[in-house]
Order: C-alpha cells, then structure tokens, then sequence
C-alpha cells in the first residue's frame, strides 16, 4: 500500500519525466519484499525521499561557434542523494538530454555508487550539446562556458563529475583547466577521468568495459558457466564497449559485432579491436569505416539501432544508451540462444525486456551492479588525488577486480537472502537500497 501510494505520487509529480518515471519504477516495485519488512519507512517518507533529488541544478551555456554565432544550449547538475559522500556521476553531452535523462541518470547513480562500496553520493549532469562535427576550439569554448557556471555547485567534497556519453578525456581537461582558472586553487579531485599527466588515474579509461567484464565472470561462473570460448556482440563502439570487447576478448570470448547510432558491424572472424580504436579513439569517425577497412567484414545501417539484437550470440552486452533493448529484440535475443545479458550503458533494458529476460532464465548483469567499474575507479582516482600519489596499472586493476567480485557477491547474497534465485536486477536494488536507507535513517529527516 505504502509503495503504491509513492509510487503515484512520483508519477504525478513527475508525469513528463519517463525515463525517471521508469527508473524509479524499476528500483522501487523491486524493492517490494524489503519494505513490507520495515513498517518504519513509511513514517520516515523514506521512499518519497529516496526519489527526490537533494538539488536540481539548470543554467544557459552561451558559447560562440567558429563561424562566430552565439549558440545557446541548456546545462544541468542533479545532485541526488549525498547520503553515503560527495554527489558523484557523469557528464552527458548528447542532444538527447533533458531533465527526465539525466534525472534517471542521477537516480540510477545512487544506487550504484552504494554499491561500490566506496564513499560516494549519486549525481548526474551534462548538456544537450551534440559535440558530432563540432571542432576542437567549438569543444573548448563550449568545455568553458559549461564551466563557467558548474564550478559555483562542485568541489572535491562536495560534488565530483566526470565523463558518460560524449565526454572523455578531452572534455575533461578543458573542463578541469577552466576550474582551476576559476578557482585559483589545484584541487585535482573535483573532477575524474583526467589525464594522467594532471591527477588521472591508470586504468580508469578501461575501468568500465573491464568492470563489466569482471562482473559477467563472476556471474558466469555462480552458475557453472565460462565466457571463453562464447561468441558477443556488443552495442555501442564508445568507451565503454571498447573496453568491454578487449577484456572479453583476452578472456576467450568471440566479439562479433559492435555499433553506433548510424549502424551495426559484422565480423564472423571476431572484431580488430585495434582498428575500431583507430577510428573511434583517434579519428573519431563512424563505425561503418570498419568495413572498409577489414576484408570479409559488413556494415548494416540502421538508424534505431536495433538490427544488433538480431545477430546470434551466447552474450549480449548493450554498451550504448538507455532503452535500447526493448520487448522484440529481447524476444529475439532469446530466440537465438542468448544465455546472459550484461548492461554496461545505464538502463539499456526497458522493463518488458526485463521481465521477459528473467523469466526466460537469461543471466541478466543489471546495469547499476555491472557497469559500477568505472564510477569505482574514479573513487580511486579520488583516494589517490587526496594522497598525492599514484598507484600502478595493476594496482588499481586488482582493486577494480575486487570491487566487482564484491559487488557481484552482495546481489548473489541479497537475492538469495529474498528467495529470488538469479535475479541479480532485484539483487543488486535490494543490496544497494541497504546501505542507502541505513545512512540516510542515521542522518535524520534531511
Ligand atoms: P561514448 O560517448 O564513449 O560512446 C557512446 C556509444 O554509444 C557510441 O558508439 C554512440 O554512437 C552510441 N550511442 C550513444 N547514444 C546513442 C543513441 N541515442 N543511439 C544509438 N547509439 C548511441 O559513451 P560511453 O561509452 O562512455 O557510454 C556508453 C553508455 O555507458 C552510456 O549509457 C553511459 O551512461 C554508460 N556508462 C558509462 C560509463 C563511463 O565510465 N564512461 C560508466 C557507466 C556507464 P555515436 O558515436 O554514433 O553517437
Ligand atoms: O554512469 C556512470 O557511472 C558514469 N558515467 C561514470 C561516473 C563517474 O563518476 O565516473
């Protein structure tokens, strides 16, 4: 009764907001068998809490393009829940962006940070900038003006960005420059995902796909199963799903496909990985050069995105945006053989496809548990900014290991401890929204 009322309410208060509507639908029915346990929640509005953000923040970024127009595009900062530490969560620069986005990114983040284990709040920002076909100065200028306003709302201790969609390494550094002329001051944790020249971390570019990779072993493995030897295919060609096909691929797997938004490769052989880079990570061209580059290879177009989810694979991992997996290439997927799914973008999967995963026992690796690599690995870039030192590739990589056996660990324990079998999506909520409501429980009504 309690969670239905809430649930209304969030859907009245938020009734244009569907990808948050979604998030916080997903997170909270989950968490049903939880809350009937804990009578005392409804009497702390502990769940009309957890779904609303701390502090919205939604400013203009007026930058001047090279042709000399003044262009004008909408920043955001939600900082959702600072329960557990500092607000901490991505930049998203894509065209796509509005408050709905990135609320149900902020909100999705909360519950992941928690489960790193590490002490970090949820947050989320970004900007309806599209950064496709703009040049380097454009980016810097836009970098800047974006800025120009941020500093005023994060700090070290305070609310610590980093890169998602749209925003690397590059974004970062003009962003951190710009900071430190505002600030005066070199406080090189504000920001992650730098360049290791200025405060970076080793293997946090890697520390997403890899993470992924680390979290779909342990799943594998709980239930007598081994990626080697396993053909995936993988959506998206960004950071995430670059890093996602080299681990798989030094496990032993076969990566036959990846994509962008404009369409999907082919290679029955098994993915160059080094070709993609070169024209991903250094050209930053389109996918579709790829096929013309590596004989016996194919290019499909394919503007929504979807003609991946109808290539035959053992594993499927969505490593490019929110909702990209829906009831039909669930169906699909299953149709084919796909014996476990591991989301490295957030939300990839709408609900149906959800539902229908678990019932059908496909192993699914929830977003919010699998992709916590990276968020967990600015964690350490953080813990080595306050140290003013560094650690080793391999140090971090190990650390970055662990926290994904762990990670993995605690939604295995949490969904048995509810009788839910291998339902790691519930797993991962329940186990996340623990340590959440205790912080906030011990903090009062903030
Ligand atoms: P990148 O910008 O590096 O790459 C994004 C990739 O996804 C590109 O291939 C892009 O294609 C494709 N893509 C993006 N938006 C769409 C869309 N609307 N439709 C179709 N394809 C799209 O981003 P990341 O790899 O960093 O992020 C990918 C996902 O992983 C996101 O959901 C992000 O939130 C999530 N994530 C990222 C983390 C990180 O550390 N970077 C950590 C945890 C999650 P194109 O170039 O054509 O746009
Ligand atoms: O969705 C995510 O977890 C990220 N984009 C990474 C956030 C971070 O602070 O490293």
């Amino acid at each position: 009764m309690y969670l239905d009322n809430v649930l209304k309410m969030v859907k009245d208060k938020n009734s244009n907001e569907p990808e948050f509507l979604q998030a916080v639908y997903e997170v909270l029915t989950s968490l049903k068998p939880v809350i009937e346990k804990h009578p005392e929640f409804e009497k702390q509005a502990l769940l009309e809490r957890i779904a609303e953000p701390e502090r919205l923040i939604m400013f203009r970024v007026p930058w001047v393009d090279d042709n000399g127009n003044v262009q004008v595009n909408r920043g955001f900062r939600i900082q959702f829940n600072g329960a557990i530490g500092p607000y901490k969560g991505g930049l998203r620069f894509h065209p796509s962006v509005n408050q709905s986005i990135m609320k149900f990114l902020a909100f999705e983040q909360c519950f992941k940070n928690a489960l790193t284990g590490l002490p970090i709040g949820g947050g989320k920002g970004g900007s309806d900038f599209d950064p496709k076909g703009k040049s380097d100065m454009e980016i810097m200028r836009f970098c800047q003006s974006f800025m120009s306003e941020l500093y005023k709302h994060i700090g070290q201790d305070v609310d610590v960005p980093a890169g998602d969609i749209g925003v690397g390494a590059r974004e970062i550094g003009y962003m951190f420059g710009q900071y430190r002329k505002l600030r005066n001051a070199y406080e090189a944790g504000v920001l992650t995902g730098k360049g290791l020249e200025y405060g970076g971390s080793l293997a946090r570019t890697e520390a997403t796909g890899y993470g992924l990779i680390y979290f779909m072993r342990e799943m594998l493995k709980a239930n007598n199963l081994d990626i080697k030897g396993k053909t995936v295919i993988i959506s998206g060609s960004g950071n995430v799903a670059i890093y996602a096909c080299e681990k798989a691929q030094e496990y032993g797997a076969k990566v036959v496909a990846m994509s962008d938004s404009n369409g999907c490769i082919y290679d029955a052989d098994g993915i160059k990985l080094d070709v993609v880079k070169q024209i991903k990570e250094v050209e930053r061209g389109r996918i579709k050069e790829y096929a013309n580059r590596v004989s016996g290879s194919v290019y499909k177009e394919d503007t929504d995105c979807r003609n991946i989810w109808k290539i035959k694979a053992d594993i499927a991992l969505p490593c490019a945006t929110q909702n990209e997996i829906n009831l039909e290439d669930a169906k699909t997927l299953v149709a084919n053989g796909v014996m476990a799914v591991g989301e490295g973008a957030n939300m990839p999967t709408n609900i149906e496809a959800i539902e229908y995963f678990l019932e059908k026992g496909v192993l699914l690796a929830p977003a919010k548990a699998a992709n916590a690599g990276g968020v967990a690995t600015s964690a350490l870039e953080m813990s080595q900014n306050s140290m003013r030192y560094s650690w080793t590739f391999e140090e971090v990589d190990k650390k970055l290991d662990d926290i994904m056996t762990n990670i993995f660990k605690a939604c295995q324990k949490s969904a048995e401890e509810y009788g839910l079998g291998t339902n790691y999506v519930a797993g991962a909520n329940i186990a996340a929204f623990d340590k959440i409501s205790k912080a906030m429980i011990a903090q009062g009504i903030i």
